[in-house]
């Protein structure tokens, strides 16, 4: 057997329990691989869906999806190779000049990325970039704050895929503007902090256009037999390396044609 399953179900509940523990505590914890270290991406994931089930049984409602680690500046700072999804929460929202509470998290840091509002469902395998465009109700400027759950924000792939992806919260702000508007690749970022310029990019560094990164999502989703609903929010990974924030720190990232996105850590 090419992959033979090694987790129990009780397995994967008990280090889904503890992960959503760990964020909604903003409680670090070893990764889980120093426990499992023979955890496959597909128990990875098993334990992502965990979590989002226990969420969803509390009421939460799961409002888009996120892909991370599709820029080299993300890939290269984190030390792994292949990108990987999250789901977002109806909390993890922040409005547009919003105040994040550093109570509530453990060690976040700011990713600038450029976000889809999708209007028609997509199902894979086989979704291309035209498809995302055609299925793309708008784009928008968006922030992600991510916030590991992992001691020192070290982790490997399958650590990360179970943690849902570092994913806690995110900002929406600028202006929408039609899909065919604008050139996302060469869409340029310049993220400020305090007021000095700390990273610029421009869209094409997350897999040449930010669409191939919602297209990648759709056929990792497919693999599970799950589909990116209608309506989803998809935040496409960040462009330029995270950037660590602390209480007192302002966050401005000016997008080319797509406005602003700000917030202030508390
Ligand atoms: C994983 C999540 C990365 C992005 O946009 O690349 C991510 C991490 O770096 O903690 O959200
Ligand atoms: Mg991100």
């Amino acid at each position: 057997m090419a992959n033979p399953k090694k987790m129990t179900e009780q397995q994967i509940a008990e280090v889904a329990e503890l992960l959503e523990n760990a964020e909604l505590n903003a409680q670090d914890v070893v990764k889980v691989t120093d426990k499992y270290p023979d955890m496959s991406f597909s128990e990875a994931l098993d334990v992502q869906w965990a979590i989002r089930a226990r969420k969803e049984a509390r009421g939460t409602r799961i409002v888009g999806m996120k892909m991370g680690l599709t820029s080299w500046a993300k890939m290269a700072q984190m030390g792994v190779d292949k990108p990987c999804y999250g789901f977002l929460a109806d909390y993890f929202s922040v409005p547009q000049g919003g105040e994040i509470k550093m109570e509530e998290l453990i060690h976040p840091k700011v990713e600038a990325e450029i976000a889809f509002m999708m209007d028609k469902e997509l199902s894979g395998p086989g979704c291309h970039v035209g498809d995302v465009l055609a299925a793309t109700d708008f784009i928008v400027p968006a922030v992600e704050i991510i916030d590991s759950r992992y001691e020192n924000f070290k982790f490997d792939l399958p650590s990360v895929i179970a943690d849902n992806s570092s994913s806690c919260r995110f900002v929406i702000g600028g202006r929408p503007l039609p899909v065919d508007s604008i050139d996302m690749r060469t869409t340029g970022v310049v993220m400020e902090k305090n007021g000095a310029v700390v990273e610029l990019g421009a869209g094409a560094a997350v897999l040449g256009n930010p669409a191939a990164s919602v297209a990648m999502l759709v056929n990792m989703l497919a693999e599970r037999g799950e589909v990116l609903p209608a309506g989803s929010f998809v935040m496409t990974g960040g462009i330029t390396a995270a950037v660590a924030v602390e209480a007192g720190d302002s966050i401005v990232v000016r997008y080319q044609h797509l406005g602003d996105v700000t917030m202030k850590f508390v």
